[in-house]
């Protein structure tokens, strides 16, 4: 702990946005409502970022502000960041630094830095980053954890090597069903189980799930998984192990806190609903990217001038099957009209829309959005699981008009 202190000891600016009153973070239950803006909450300028939202400080878990999301790709100094253990002190050394595989292998094996960036062919992809409690403040009624607004996801392209390329070198043996993931930080106590995520060998192999040691072009930032950070395209950031450090192969299946008691989301039911008083029995780990829709902008409260034009803009994503539509309503869902979508950056990466809109009467208009994907999933009108996990119920913007 005395070490994760120390480099946490860092100059701490607590600002204060001047829009909003902030009063969303008061203990109030969260109303499934419209989407708030990261902006209006205690801000933290820490190495390495720009001032981002604060969650916890110990370990760090920052969130995006919402105006970043004009951008398609979330840069890196802005991009969230969510620890469940302590991160560890300092970066690691690029050269002493080995990336250990073993298990149910035919050889075990430590690669360099250098290894991965030279022995191997280089692989890039675009994808959403979204931490599986992403948009858990809106949950009614509240669910404990970290209380995120929209801004625990990120937008990247990551480059570094296919995962496949990498267990090839290490010869898994043919009854290999599960794979681990261990990243550098650790528990402050013995008691606290270390961070360890698995995926199905299958799935490990695909050749897609990557070991990224770039992000948009540049290092991965220390606190966004520094050297090397899992991509599983996809599936939600809680696979994303950052700092990854050890891979492990299972003949047999992987058991461990993080895939088995936390991170579980009602089995088999869409959008993992349940109800407060009637909490499901099966849970399963959560996996793939619900199909959902955030508004960016305006801000929420915004006033437009009547007769005057207007875009109204947002990001739909998915886990890859792809968007194919994005509408809006006015009236409450009575009617939808399509949003235009902006070109696709990657099947992974989320997808632009945007509506225009010209008011032609005074008062408050209340604006909803739905996406659709190629597989005709879509969002829901009302969702609820325990631990907060895949929100993806349609959101609403309310705005204003004047004269
Ligand atoms: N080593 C390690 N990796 C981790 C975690 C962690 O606590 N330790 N948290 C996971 C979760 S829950 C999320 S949402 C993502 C967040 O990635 P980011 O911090 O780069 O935004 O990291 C994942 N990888
Ligand atoms: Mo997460």
């Amino acid at each position: 702990m005395k070490l994760h202190v120390s480099c946490i000891l860092l100059s701490v600016v607590f600002m204060f946005a001047a829009c909003g009153s902030g009063n969303t973070r008061s203990g109030a239950v969260a109303e499934a409502g419209p989407v708030k803006d990261s902006t209006e909450a205690q801000m933290v300028k820490v190495p390495g970022k720009k001032p981002l939202r604060l969650l916890t400080e110990r370990p760090y878990n920052l969130e995006t502000p919402l105006r970043y999301f004009l951008e398609d790709f979330t840069p890196n100094d802005v991009f969230f960041v969510r620890w469940h253990l302590p991160v560890p002190p300092a970066p690691v050394d690029e050269d002493t630094f080995r990336l250990r595989i073993g298990g149910n292998v035919g050889r075990s094996i430590a690669l360099s830095m250098k290894d991965l960036k030279t022995k191997f062919t280089p692989y890039k992809i675009v994808a959403v980053c979204q931490c599986a409690g992403n948009s858990r403040s809106h949950f009614n009624p509240r669910v404990p954890g970290a209380q995120w607004v929209n801004g625990s996801m990120g937008n990247a392209v990551w480059t570094g090597v296919k995962l496949k390329d990498i267990l090839a070198m290490a010869q898994p043996k043919a009854n290999t069903k599960f794979v681990s993931f261990n990243g550098l930080d650790q528990p402050v106590f013995p008691s606290t189980p270390d961070f360890v995520k698995s995926l199905e060998y299958a799935h490990a192999m695909d050749g897609e799930v990557m070991l990224a040691y770039e992000m948009n072009g540049e290092p991965i930032p220390f606190l966004n998984g520094y050297p090397l950070k899992l991509v599983v395209p996809g599936w939600y950031a809680t696979y994303w192990v950052s700092m990854v450090s050890e891979i492990r192969l299972y003949a047999d299946s992987f058991k461990g806190y993080w895939m088995n008691k936390a991170y579980l989301v009602p089995k088999g039911v869409p959008n993992g609903n349940e109800k407060p008083d009637s909490l499901a029995k099966d849970m399963e780990p959560v996996s793939k990217l619900d199909v959902r829709s955030v508004f960016v902008s305006p801000q929420p409260g915004f006033t437009m001038q009547k007769g005057k034009t207007y875009e109204i803009q947002g990001l739909a994503m998915d886990d890859g099957t792809g968007i194919t539509k994005v509408e809006i309503s006015r009236d409450k869902g009575k009617t939808w009209a399509q949003a235009r979508l902006d070109p696709v950056l990657g099947k992974y990466s989320w997808r632009r829309w945007r509506y225009t809109y010209t008011p032609v009467e005074e008062g408050p208009v209340e604006f909803l959005a739905k996406a659709t994907n190629a597989a005709g999933a879509t969002q829901p009108w009302h969702q609820w699981n325990r631990s907060g996990y895949m929100r993806n119920e349609i959101e609403s913007l309310p705005l204003n008009v004047s004269k």
